[in-house]
């Protein structure tokens, strides 16, 4: 039986990440397919993904990965070094305030997850302009995220510019970043990221 359940679904991007996680660090799970809305006591503010560990229930992804990180062998995802286990932090909380209040909400208007007048669409789309920017410049001082090694922010932001090129708007701002673009390669060429590639996702009709 798998050590961890992980409830959500593949082409989640943050159920992506705790998936990853597992990947990267050997550890054995099952994916129990849940979509957001349905998962009961299991995460009050029913998002994907949650996991389940024996009787530990735990939702938010980073939380998630600290706990998986802290709790089985394999390569940490985080840094030993303060400084640098900050920056990773630092990067984490950017992926997941500043590039998902801009690209990941306009990715979820394009593929009509998230019903929003096409004004506030716009919004998105001009604000990940200004954002993806400053995660391609990160990535031209830096093999990843933080360093030389891959760690914890690099797996929550993968899943989201794995999106980037089936989507018009994003496309193009990818294909404007090359430091980022080197990165994705690097990142899509791991087992973990192969292993975990989702069904391709049909756009909601104009
Ligand atoms: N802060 C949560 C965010 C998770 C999240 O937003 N998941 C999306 C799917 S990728 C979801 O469940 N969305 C449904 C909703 O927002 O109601 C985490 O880090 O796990």
């Amino acid at each position: 039986m798998a050590d961890i359940k992980i409830y959500g679904v593949a082409p989640s991007t943050f159920t992506r990440t705790a998936r990853l996680a597992c990947h990267e660090k050997g550890i054995d799970y099952e994916l129990v397919p849940m979509f957001p809305g349905q998962l009961g006591a299991l995460n009050p503010f029913q998002k994907i993904p949650a996991i389940s560990h024996g009787d530990l229930t735990l939702y938010e992804s980073t939380a998630i990965l600290r706990y998986l990180d802290r709790t089985f062998p394999g390569p940490m995802l985080w840094p030993q070094d303060s400084r640098q286990a900050a920056l990773c932090d630092q990067w984490v909380s950017a992926v997941n305030d500043a590039l998902v209040n801009s690209a990941l909400r306009f990715l979820a208007h394009h593929f009509g997850f998230l019903p929003v007048p096409q004004e506030m669409a716009d919004k998105y789309l001009a604000k990940a302009k200004e954002v993806v920017p400053v995660f391609d410049r990160q990535l031209g001082q830096s093999r990843y995220l933080v360093g030389d090694s891959m760690t914890a922010a690099d797996l929550f932001l993968a899943p989201i510019v794995f999106n980037f090129p089936g989507i018009p708007g994003l496309k193009e701002l990818g294909e404007a970043s090359p430091n980022l673009a080197r990165w994705m390669r690097d990142m899509s060429a791991r087992p973990s990221m192969q292993a975990t590639v989702p069904e391709p996702i049909a756009a909601r009709a104009a």
